[in-house]
């Protein structure tokens, strides 16, 4: 038996078997995995800030009232339940996958494999208008924390955010950094990453690998000279030739470690509870385990992006998100 602090993690007071962490294929070694460290919202603001700067991420525990996200937990799978995603019977706040569909059909937007059905593709879309969502996405708690961090006046959330439901068993995001994806503006921006819902430690949540910031600027200098030659829409793309599928590093998080990381740092995880919201450096490495949870709750979050109001942006962003919007 491994002696690692993960082997027997006690969760809510009870021990949980030992922890195995799913790549999108196959797993992480336990003893290449660590514990995210969370931080109470009102621990003093320097603490906060240098946390951010010197681990790339900062886990904030319930910054958001709880009932708040549950909302819009309800008020999406109330939207996209006549898509069948759901267990019949079951309340739409908890988000139980019916396990009997297709599991291709309801494998959400990160997945490149959209519903067959034109009507479930629109309900994909408007989710991310809906005004409960909309107006969550406003939320003074949520922008006081960003503006605090970052010393702005005023923030702008680039349009384009990512509701992402991952069933259980379903694909998870792969390995990358945010950056990849917003080459096409000049300024910081600060990455959220909001669960929707309860995550349990095996159900899916994101996993960081620790202190990769460095690493993530070292792989994105060499895709930039390497792209030095390529027209500029090609350059500032996560898909140009240089790039992996899906513009991501790499869908398998335990070889990634092996071969980019040379076996260096750990992937951090953790459960997740609705309330909870994870800030990130565009350079920090992560991508999400497998959804393997016992109860079958899907996977619901949001990716938000934030930047300085009047900085200089990644303006291709600023459109709501639809299938093939390139980006
Ligand atoms: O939720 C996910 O699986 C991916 C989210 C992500 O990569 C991000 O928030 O930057
Ligand atoms: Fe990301």
């Amino acid at each position: 038996m491994s002696t690692t602090t993960t082997t027997t993690e006690i969760i809510h007071g009870q021990h949980q078997k030992r922890l195995t962490v799913k790549g999108i294929k196959g797993d992480i070694d336990d003893q290449h995995i660590g514990r995210l460290r969370p931080t109470p919202k009102d621990a003093p603001l320097s603490e906060l800030k240098q946390q951010l700067d010197e681990d790339g991420y900062l886990f904030i525990k319930n910054l958001i009232p709880r009932d708040d996200v549950l909302h819009v937990r309800q008020k999406y799978f109330e939207h996209y339940s006549p898509t069948g995603i759901l267990l019949p019977g079951t309340n739409p706040v908890d988000g139980v996958f019916n396990a009997t569909t297709d599991p291709a059909y309801h494998a959400g937007l990160g997945a490149g494999n959209l519903p067959s059905s034109e009507d479930d593709v629109e309900k994909l879309i408007s989710a991310h208008v809906l005004p409960d969502y909309l107006k969550f996405l406003d939320h003074p708690d949520l922008r006081a924390m960003v503006r605090a961090l970052m010393n702005w006046d005023r923030e702008i959330l680039l349009r384009r955010t990512l509701l992402r439901h991952n069933i259980p068993h379903g694909l998870s995001t792969g390995v990358h950094y945010d950056k990849l994806f917003l080459r096409d503006g000049g300024a910081y921006f600060l990455t959220a990453w909001v669960p929707i819902g309860d995550i349990a430690l095996n159900g899916g949540g994101l996993i960081y690998l620790s202190d990769s910031a460095g690493l993530g600027r070292e792989i994105e200098d060499d895709f930039t000279r390497r792209a030095a030659t390529l027209p500029e829409s090609e350059r500032v793309s996560a898909f140009n030739v240089n790039m992996g599928q899906f513009g991501q590093l790499s869908d398998d998080a335990g070889s990634f470690h092996v071969e980019w990381a040379k076996g260096k740092g750990k992937w951090l995880v953790s459960d997740f509870e609705a309330g909870d919201v994870v800030f990130h450096d565009p350079y920090t490495i992560h991508g999400s385990s497998r959804n393997e949870d016992a109860e079958g709750r899907i996977r619901l979050s949001t990716d938000l992006r934030f930047y300085e109001e009047g900085s200089d942006i990644d303006a291709r962003w600023m459109r709501y998100w639809t299938p093939g919007d390139g980006l």
